[in-house]
């Protein structure tokens, strides 16, 4: 099966991250994908700093396994959050929407990989000067918070720019997709929307179907005007943002406290003006099914096609 150096940096088996996916992804998440081999990541994005806590030391109960904690920078508790994580004794860390400059000293000191997600090469050359471990260059095919840069040119710019590992995501759900951003020159791959529809995820089934019944066509970013684009199922909720943000007598702050509380509604009720964000692969999602047969298929599925790619090229 195929490794790469952050596998024994990290010591995981296989060189695929599970996305950090706000209110989604927890311990139950994190540590199926971290029992198949993979990096099982839990979210910072929760009922606040404490059900944070509660779900890294259930995670500790199911697996012996390596995982981690994403921290969403923007969040009002980013900084509770950033010395909790210590107190937990937490080893691998990513971040996300920002920069994790304020954290940085206290996190290595405390001996945590960081691993910063990222959305253009200065960020990735920032963070690298800071000591991370390596970087999450995140293409705008992903689901929730996206940059500007897509997958295809985002990873082998940033590969080319920075000395450490780059794990590519955004767009990746099968073994085609790893195995390209392996020749773009990642060293990993990060899969969100897929993992949605793994048996172990616990968000509400409404969320699972509609990804599982969704097209090359369903997801819409929306949130550009308000500087915090975010990419999601297209539903009600979604058309009702998007007009309102064309809309130039609805004011910022309606918009803004419109979509408060959308995505979690969504995962805990199913609730149909809900907020479901999910990358543009969910068209590729096809059944729910074990984490354990997701992390095969795609380390799997990426290194027959790699072997296999000298000879269907000639
Ligand atoms: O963070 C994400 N994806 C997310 S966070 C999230 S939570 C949310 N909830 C409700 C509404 C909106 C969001 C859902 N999805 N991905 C990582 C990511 N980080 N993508 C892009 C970036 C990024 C962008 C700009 C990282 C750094 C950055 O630069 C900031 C700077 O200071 O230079």
């Amino acid at each position: 099966m195929i490794k790469s150096r952050i596998c024994e940096i990290l010591g995981i088996e296989y060189p695929l991250f599970q996305g950090g996916m706000a209110w989604i992804a927890d311990a139950s998440l994190a540590s199926a994908v971290s029992n198949a081999g993979g990096l099982g990541l839990i979210s910072s994005i929760n009922a606040g700093t404490e059900a944070v806590r509660a779900e890294i030391r259930k995670c500790k109960e199911l697996t012996d396994k390596p995982f981690g904690v994403n921290i969403m920078l923007q969040a009002p508790n980013a900084g509770e959050i950033a010395r909790m994580v210590v107190e937990e004794g937490v080893k691998i860390l990513t971040t996300g929407a920002g920069s994790p400059a304020p954290y940085m000293e206290m996190w290595k000191e405390a001996g945590i990989s960081v691993i910063p997600v990222i959305a253009s090469v200065a960020l990735a050359l920032k963070v690298q000067a800071l000591g991370a471990t390596a970087v999450v260059a995140e293409g705008a095919e992903s689901g929730g918070h996206v940059g500007e840069l897509h997958t295809m040119a985002l990873v082998p710019q940033v590969a080319d720019a920075v000395d450490i590992p780059v794990i590519a995501a955004g767009g990746i759900c099968d073994g085609r997709g790893a195995a390209a951003a392996f020749i773009l020159g990642a060293d990993a791959v990060q899969v969100g929307t897929r993992f949605i529809a793994a048996d172990e995820c616990t968000v509400h089934q409404n969320y699972k179907d509609r990804i599982v019944k969704a097209s090359d066509i369903s997801t819409i970013v929306t949130g550009k005007t308000l500087g915090h684009p975010v990419r999601s199922l297209k539903t009600p909720f979604s058309n009702t943002f998007a007009k309102m943000e064309a809309d130039p007598s609805v004011k910022p702050e309606e918009i803004l406290s419109f979509g408060t509380g959308a995505l979690r509604r969504a995962v805990k009720e199913g609730d149909p003006d809900g907020s479901y964000m999910a990358g543009e692969c969910a068209g590729m999602v096809k059944r729910t099914e074990p984490a354990r047969d997701i992390v095969a298929d795609i380390i799997g599925g990426a290194e027959r096609i790699l072997s296999e790619a000298g000879s269907r090229l000639v």
